[in-house]
């Protein structure tokens, strides 16, 4: 076996490693399912836990010498349920599409009616896009947002639950910048006989640090992953507080849906619960949220117009429409800049998915460099200044001078 590192054995990788490390560091990572995880999480999930098999769950593995990663296991679960203030958590799941595949396997079969929000209102490809194995195995029907208003309309939730009644009603979203009322969710759903899945993938850190409701006490199953807002490893996990549920939402996992668990990650995600138990990461989670509204306000002021007239959570979705760019364009505008974000449909979207009208941006991922309201305030200034002039190199170049500016000034990963 070689103990060369990995300079040595591989260089093309390395350089492309460290490419990536220069990225992060020198720009502005605004897409809102980002995040830096702590050098503690990358240490975990780089750790030799990659070796091990462990089919099954804590005392209960197909393999021997589990008695390690049992530990770690068992600590992930203690600290989501903690952290949830769940009584039951399956940390296993690799991803938040693999934790919605469990869900459905536990809460419908091939057929049955789904209820979830639309794509192209900002919901997610596993709530029913017929792309999906959730539009292609289900009988998927949708909601989405008012159209003048741009939010969603729970009585037309209502309206439609009642006219399809589905086996399985779904809530959460990719791209919704507003608070989702989980109480009026879970009364429909139940109303019609349904069971309710939350899937918080992007509101995870904001509902662990009570930033936005928590939707653990209303529905039956919570689905997420651990590395957009709750700042883990990449992956998923599964919440539910229904113990016969727990069963077999475990079942759902292994076997029904995933072999041997990733432990080196499920050991990054027992780092990130901890860290997220703190009251820093409360104080981040908060200035997520404080850092969005100044983004929106320098965009919105800037000329931009905000999807739904602003944010509640960590993200935004811009309509780009009063600077007549496409969503396509504006991203690659700010990506010379040095901003990340991506192109996004927005509500009554005219143009095709691959061009889009709206780009959408989030603060999880600057807020952990340390940036603040007023930082956060000239990006959104920024971002406007780059989509209206951007036929003017000199006044891009400012910008874009500016942009390494602020990255310079929040060191990223200085130990690496
Ligand atoms: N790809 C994720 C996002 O960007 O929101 C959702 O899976």
């Amino acid at each position: 076996m070689s103990l060369e590192h990995l300079r040595t054995i591989d260089p093309s990788i390395a350089d492309a490693i460290d490419g990536e490390l220069a990225r992060q560091r020198t720009g502005i990572e605004l897409i809102a399912s980002e995040n830096f995880t702590s050098q503690a999480v990358l240490e975990a999930v780089g750790s030799v836990l990659t070796n091990k098999y462990a089919e099954g769950y804590p005392s209960r593995r197909y393999y021997g010498g589990c008695s390690a990663v049992d530990k770690v296991e068992e600590l992930a679960i203690k600290r989501a349920c903690e952290l949830f203030g769940a009584a039951f958590a399956n940390v296993q799941p690799h991803s938040g599409v693999s934790a919605n595949i469990a869900a459905y396997l536990v809460a419908a079969q091939p057929g049955d009616t789904v209820l979830g929000m639309s794509l192209a209102h900002g919901g997610h490809l596993t709530h029913g896009a017929p792309v999906s194995f959730s539009g292609k195995w289900f009988k998927a029907v949708s909601y989405g947002v008012d159209p003048s208003s741009e939010i969603i309309d729970m009585d037309e939730v209502e309206r439609i639950a009642k006219q399809h009644r589905p086996q399985l009603v779904i809530a959460g979203a990719s791209a919704y910048p507003r608070i989702l009322d989980f109480r009026r969710f879970s009364e429909i759903a139940h109303e019609v006989g349904a069971l309710l899945l939350v899937d918080i993938a992007h509101i995870a850190g904001l509902v662990a640090a009570g930033v936005h409701p928590s939707p653990v006490p209303h529905a039956d199953i919570v689905t997420s992953t651990s590395h957009k807002t709750l700042r883990g490893p990449r992956g998923g996990f599964i919440l539910t507080n229904n113990e016969e549920l727990a069963a077999r939402i475990d079942k759902a996992i292994f076997p029904g849906s995933q072999g041997g668990p990733l432990m080196h990650v499920i050991a990054g995600k027992a780092v990130a619960f901890g860290e997220a138990l703190t009251p820093e990461y409360r104080r981040y989670a908060e200035q997520v949220v404080t850092n969005m509204r100044a983004m929106g306000d320098g965009m919105a002021e800037g000329g931009l117009r905000l999807v739904s007239g602003g944010t509640d959570n960590h993200l935004a979705l811009v309509d780009l429409t009063p600077a007549d760019v496409t969503g396509k364009d504006a991203e690659h505008m700010l990506e010379r800049v040095g901003i990340t974000a991506n192109k996004n449909a927005i509500p009554n979207e005219a143009r095709p998915h691959a061009v889009t009208s709206g780009i959408r941006v989030g603060t999880a991922a600057m807020t952990t460099r340390g940036f603040s309201e007023q930082e956060a305030r000239e990006v959104g200034s920024l971002i406007a200044r780059t989509v209206f002039e951007r036929d003017d190199r000199v006044a891009l170049t400012k910008v874009a001078n500016r942009v390494a500016d602020l990255a310079g000034a929040h060191p990223l990963y200085p130990g690496l």
